[in-house]
């Protein structure tokens, strides 16, 4: 049989109905430990000499389901699941990094992932640096002897921008950096980091993967088997504990089977209100790299499969303008998260972002009037009627008529 496609992948793979009296779907292994044969078996597992499971903080077998299929769809070795996206990041994160060691980061990342390198990592000796990875020349310049890790999200949440993944690996693995991508925006459906030559993937597998809002859960795929591991002994087992529960897991091979029928309609969607949002007035300037118009259109349409069902826009009425939009929407809710059913749209200045300080989200890119958009899955026309009749509540406010008055 030739390859499988993502989807028959996504349904089928590491799964024998044969060895699980038929049961078409994979049963769940609702344990916290596992029982040993003999005490000399137990021993011999612990000390790596053995197969099998001892303590579901190491593993499971419907994690380790989990785990196989998708290291499958993102083309990698090995994966490790998490309870939660910050799981990942931060499991990862500590295996790799020693006191003395730079991390050099992309200067926009997920709030709690710049928390994290600032607030956390970074009291241990860890030295972090930003620089704009958009800029090829910036990273050559930027790489030295001390980069241990090099990070970055494509597209980065929350203003859109793209990171050039191949150009960027290869770079960094000149300086023996490893390089780390969040493909949370993504997933391996519309985007394959390692194919591209980073070395770990990691996730919020709360987002599209699980796609259905329900769960929190974090996912790292290793190009190498030795990688995964010791992100799971010492990152996973002792440094943060972030297991995933096997419940949870069951609801993500399950939103699996789906990614790719949501991801289209997401993408869909998305491509929709970007263009609805791009030719109103009332609107300054939309994040999207399916707009031809947008700077990294091209570099999408080399390194992603279609482009994403996330977007931003900056209104001409700045943070109170989009305040106010967002307060009129009916069909679309007000939430932070993104990749659920439901068409979500949040203030990253003040809600996933507000780990940042005003002048670093200055310096980081990321204004204060930005709005973000998660498309969901509703219908079309009642995506954009929606964000159109927010749009002309906008317009109309007292403030907006007197500006247009002035113009
Ligand atoms: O620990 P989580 O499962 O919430 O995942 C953390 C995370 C990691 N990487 C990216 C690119 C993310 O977007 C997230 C979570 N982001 C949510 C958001 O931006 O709306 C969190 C809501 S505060």
């Amino acid at each position: 049989m030739s390859t499988p496609g993502f989807s028959t992948l996504a349904i089928h793979h590491g799964y024998d109905p044969a060895e699980h009296h038929g049961a078409l779907v994979p049963p769940v292994y609702l344990t916290s430990t596992f029982v040993f044969p003999s005490a000399e078996y137990g021993g011999q597992c612990f000390a790596g000499e053995a197969p099998g499971h001892v303590y579901t903080r190491i593993s499971n077998p419907t994690l380790a389901l989990l785990e196989s299929r998708m290291a499958a769809l993102e083309r990698g070795a090995a994966a490790v699941a998490f309870g939660s996206g910050m799981g990942a990041i931060t499991s990862t994160l500590w295996t790799l990094l020693r006191p003395g060691d730079e991390v050099l980061a992309d200067t926009t990342l997920y709030g709690c992932t710049f928390a994290f390198l600032h607030h956390g990592i970074g009291q241990f000796g860890v030295k972090v640096r930003h620089v704009d990875m958009t800029d090829i020349a910036a990273v050559e310049q930027a790489l030295h002897a001390g980069t241990r890790v090099v990070l970055f999200e494509s597209p980065a949440n929350p203003n859109m921008r793209l990171v050039d993944i191949a150009a960027v690996s290869a770079l960094a693995k000149t300086h023996g950096a490893t390089v780390a991508v969040d493909n949370t925006y993504c997933t391996p459906y519309l985007q394959q980091p390692l194919a591209l030559g980073a070395d770990v993937v990691v996730h919020s597998a709360t987002k599209y993967i699980s796609g259905h809002g329900d769960v929190t859960a974090g996912i790292a795929v290793a190009a190498s088997a030795e990688l995964a591991q010791r992100i799971r002994l010492q990152g996973l087992k002792d440094m943060t504990g972030a297991v995933l529960s096997p419940q949870d897991a069951a609801l993500l091979l399950r939103g699996l089977k789906t990614l790719s029928l949501r991801l289209d309609r997401h993408c869909r969607n998305a491509m929709a209100l970007a263009r609805v949002l791009a030719a109103h007035p009332a609107v300054a300037r939309v994040h999207f790299p399916g707009l031809q118009t947008d700077p990294f259109h091209a570099l999408a349409r080399r390194q992603m499969r279609q482009f994403g069902g996330m977007l931003a826009f900056e209104l001409r009425g700045g943070a109170e303008a989009g305040k106010r939009f967002m307060n009129a929407l009916r069909v679309v809710s007000r939430a932070v998260s993104l990749g659920d059913a439901e068409s979500l749209a949040q203030h990253p200045a003040s809600m996933t972002h507000s780990t940042y300080t005003p002048e670093e989200r200055a310096a980081h890119g990321i204004s204060e009037g930005l709005v973000r958009l998660s498309a969901g899955l509703e219908d079309e026309a009642d995506l954009v009627g929606d964000v159109l009749q927010a749009l002309e509540a906008v317009a109309s406010t007292p403030a907006a008529v007197a500006r247009a008055v002035a113009a």
